[in-house]
């Protein structure tokens, strides 16, 4: 595993120098690493200000700074050095804190020989108490001795110019600290100019790296500290500061023009928002790990509308999906089981004897042309709801749960149920030669023979080529469509297209085997669709549903269903 300890280690023994920035929260820390700098600095002055709006002064607790960095160091990939301040305290504190930030994967961090509670360097006021040299060089030896991975990087870090001590006591002090173990040593300054640590630089002979934050003495340059001898020059709250900006200025026009696109040539798209934080990752994730991921808001349609005289008498007084088996609709029977699978949404398209449907928590929608139109036109009455993932169910059919959690789990953006026990079930154990129904949707898809054997590995999706009852050769049918369909958002989004292109081209005439398209079933545009070059993959059961077409099949119902 890369750590990034030892990245910082390598990265130091290959360059001059490296530049770091300060970030403030995780978002500017990943913009840091964008912009191509070597480093972070977690910087106290920044999160104090940005996570909870507070001084610089050790108002935070090492355990939410200890926060900011961890989150820092999460959003980057790029060594991440954090300003633990005085180390909040003693030796006993610091031993804490390099435990503490080792664990959580920074490569280093910088302790500065304030006391605690430390005062920020930069705010005004002339002077301040250090702590002594001894106390100091103690936090120092503590502190490396406290760090399980060799490489973990401690900056010790003298202020002996921002107390106005002078260069004598800055070298005694940078001296007395990289005896005690530091890595590296930070010489702080306020100076308007960088007189003061390229002097320091002059009189220092040992090759303990040192380090530069350029903030009040700004107009040096990165090459020029790092001819001096700077090895680790740190830019240290300018992107806070930039945000800073940049939010009064978006602000200021919100405030005056008081509309939101007023500030759109202030501020990045939403687009950017979502590269940022990964958003594309996620999907992919979700994609890769989280098989219902999809599935999670399923809408189902239940097309409900027809009239088939054949089931007279038993539809005189209401619908076939409100036919009663065992005290239970067939309707009922099949939203309780959507909803046992987890299908957020059921709509129902009505149409004969519509005012007998009446069940409650489902959105309906009428097709009043029932009597002149077929499936596909009731289906699109809904096109509402139909944003995907969406479930296409026949209103004439019971079925086991189960195999709707298998179609939910299947692959593919268009699946259709399809029953591989079909051939059995009308010419197998004695049925033999008994008619295939008139309604019955037959298909064929691409891996299996005639004799229900597969050639492809069981894993693979099995592709639907055919589909209908006029063009397919019952010899060749390898099952039936039970009349359960799933779309993908991209499913959906075919179907619409390839059903509105449809309806345009085929205004007048037939549609694939329909009359027309109005009176054309799922099967048909499911062949359009096929046709047209998408994908349709079957999802295989062996029985396990039942449809209602005619009395013996209402009888079959009432032995089967429990
Ligand atoms: C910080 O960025 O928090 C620093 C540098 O410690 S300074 O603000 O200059 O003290
Ligand atoms: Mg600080």
């Amino acid at each position: 595993m890369n750590r990034r300890t030892t990245q910082l280690r390598k990265l130091l023994n290959s360059k001059k120098s490296i530049t770091i920035v300060g970030a403030h929260d995780a978002i500017s820390a990943k913009l840091v690493e964008e912009a191509g700098f070597d480093g972070v600095w977690v910087s106290s002055f920044g999160t104090s200000a940005a996570q909870k709006c507070m001084p610089d002064a050790n108002v935070l607790t090492m355990t939410e700074s200890l926060q900011a960095a961890s989150d820092i160091n999460q959003a980057v990939s790029i060594p991440v050095i954090a300003d633990c301040d005085n180390g909040y305290g003693n030796a006993v504190n610091v031993i804490r804190v390099v435990k503490e930030f080792e664990k959580a994967g920074i490569a280093g961090i910088s302790i500065e020989d304030n006391p605690f509670p430390k005062r920020c360097s930069l705010y005004p006021g002339d002077g301040r108490d250090l702590v002594s040299i001894e106390e100091m060089a103690g936090r120092i030896r503590a502190g490396k001795k406290a760090q399980t991975d060799p490489d973990f990087f401690i900056i010790a870090r003298t202020e002996a110019f921002i107390a106005g001590l002078g260069i004598e006591e800055a070298l005694k002090r940078a001296n007395a600290y990289a005896d005690a173990g530091a890595d590296a040593i930070l010489i702080h300054s306020k100076a308007k100019s960088a007189d003061e640590v390229k002097k320091f630089t002059t009189m220092w002979k040992r090759d303990v790296p040192l380090v530069a934050v350029p903030t009040k003495y700004g107009s040096v340059t990165s090459d020029e500290l790092e001819s001096m001898g700077y090895r680790i020059i740190i830019f240290a709250n300018q992107p806070l500061r930039a945000s800073i900006k940049a939010m009064q200025e978006t602000l200021a026009i919100l405030k005056q023009k008081r509309f939101p696109d007023a500030a759109n040539d202030k501020i990045v798209t939403l687009e950017e928002v979502f590269r940022l934080v990964g958003q594309k990752q996620m999907d992919e994730i979700q994609k890769e790990f989280i098989s219902s991921a999809e599935e999670v808001p399923t809408t189902a349609v239940i097309l409900a509308a027809g009239y088939e005289k054949d089931l007279m008498p038993l539809v005189a007084d209401r619908p076939k999906t409100m036919l009663e088996i065992k005290g239970k609709s067939i309707l009922e029977r099949q939203i309780s089981g959507l909803k046992n699978s987890g299908v957020g949404r059921v709509a129902v398209v009505r149409g004969y004897q519509s005012q007998k449907i009446n069940i409650p928590n489902v959105q309906y929608f009428e097709n009043e042309r029932f009597q002149d139109t077929y499936i596909l036109h009731s289906l699109f009455c809904a096109e509402k709801v139909m944003e995907g993932p969406l479930l296409v169910i026949y209103g004439d059919i019971l079925f086991d749960d189960s195999i709707i959690t298998k179609l939910l789990k299947a692959q593919g953006d268009i699946r259709l149920v399809v029953d591989r026990a079909w051939r059995d079930h009308y010419f197998g154990n004695g049925n033999g030669g008994k008619a295939i129904p008139k309604g019955s949707e037959l298909v064929v898809t691409s891996s299996m023979h005639a004799n229900n054997q597969r050639f492809m590995s069981p894993e693979e999706p099995d592709q639907i080529t055919q589909i209908g009852l006029q063009r397919i050769d019952t010899d060749k049918a390898t099952g039936e469509f039970v009349g359960i369909a799933y779309f993908s958002k991209k499913g959906v989004q075919i179907l619409k297209e390839v059903y509105h292109q449809a309806l345009k081209r085929h205004a007048s005439g037939p549609f694939q085997e329909a009359g027309s398209i109005e009176k054309a079933s799922l099967a048909d545009i499911i062949q359009e669709i096929i046709d047209l070059g998408h994908k349709v993959n079957s999802v295989d059961i062996y029985k396990g549903w039942l449809e209602i077409d005619t009395f013996e099949d209402y009888k079959r119902a009432w032995e089967k269903v429990h």
